[in-house]
């Protein structure tokens, strides 16, 4: 089993039973015209996990680990959406309003699709998710479950939204998570370091941060 510097300490993964979870790095949130610009953000402060993310994906693929993407999306008729959520913020743009790039934040149009540079291959398991929480109302804990997967290698935006809710929520059933430290972005340069020290914090209370050179130099030896 591969054993790599991380904080608070080692950690150690096995192979078989490690995924990489990707997590929305959709149009929406990384182009402008999406859900992200809609709600005032500087999407261009995304774009530096994009690079890192990509070394993680060809360092699984390589090894033949399960890769899993996520998008947070909604069913075209909205039912999937709370009202409160559609409610949210003081953007000219609403979730389910047509936008630059097709209906915002709806599965299926343009701005849902994961951006080209990290696109799903043929087989790898994409979920799409109504929620912040990839498990939240989604088949991902069954997939997981079928493949005989213990530890989560974590990638994604945002940090501190879907990526942190996750997270969390993979921690709390059972599973041990690591979370590639320059993989990650946020919006709010200050949310993605609060992040990853509350994640590692307490012993790791969430779980484990390293950079993906770690992981993509574990996997490749
Ligand atoms: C947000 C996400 N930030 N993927 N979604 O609304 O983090």
């Amino acid at each position: 089993m591969p054993t790599i510097a991380a904080q608070p300490y080692d950690f150690t993964f096995p192979i078989p039973g490690t995924a990489l979870i990707v997590i929305d790095m959709q149009r929406d949130f990384l182009e402008p015209g999406g859900f992200g610009e809609a709600l005032g953000n500087d999407v261009s402060r995304l774009a530096p996990a994009v690079a890192p993310t990509r070394a993680l994906l060809e360092a699984f693929r390589a090894c033949g680990l399960p890769v899993i993407h996520t998008r947070e999306a909604h069913r075209p008729d909205l039912s999937d959406c709370p009202p409160s959520k559609r409610a949210r913020g003081r953007g000219t743009l609403r979730i389910g309003d047509p936008g630059p790039m097709g209906r915002i934040l709806i599965a299926g149009e343009r701005g849902s699709d994961i951006i080209p540079e990290l696109a799903p291959l043929p087989g790898e398991t994409v979920i799409d998710k109504p929620g912040k929480g990839a498990f939240h109302a989604t088949p991902l804990q069954e997939v997981l479950a079928r493949r005989g997967i213990t530890h989560l290698v974590f990638a994604g935006v945002t940090t501190e939204v879907c990526v942190q809710t996750t997270m969390r929520e993979a921690n709390d059933r059972g599973y041990e998570c690591l979370l590639a430290e320059d993989a990650t972005a946020s919006y709010f340069p200050a949310f993605r370091a609060a992040t990853l020290e509350m994640v590692r914090a307490q012993g790791g209370i969430v779980g484990w941060t390293a950079p993906s050179a770690a992981v993509c130099a574990a996997l490749r030896a």
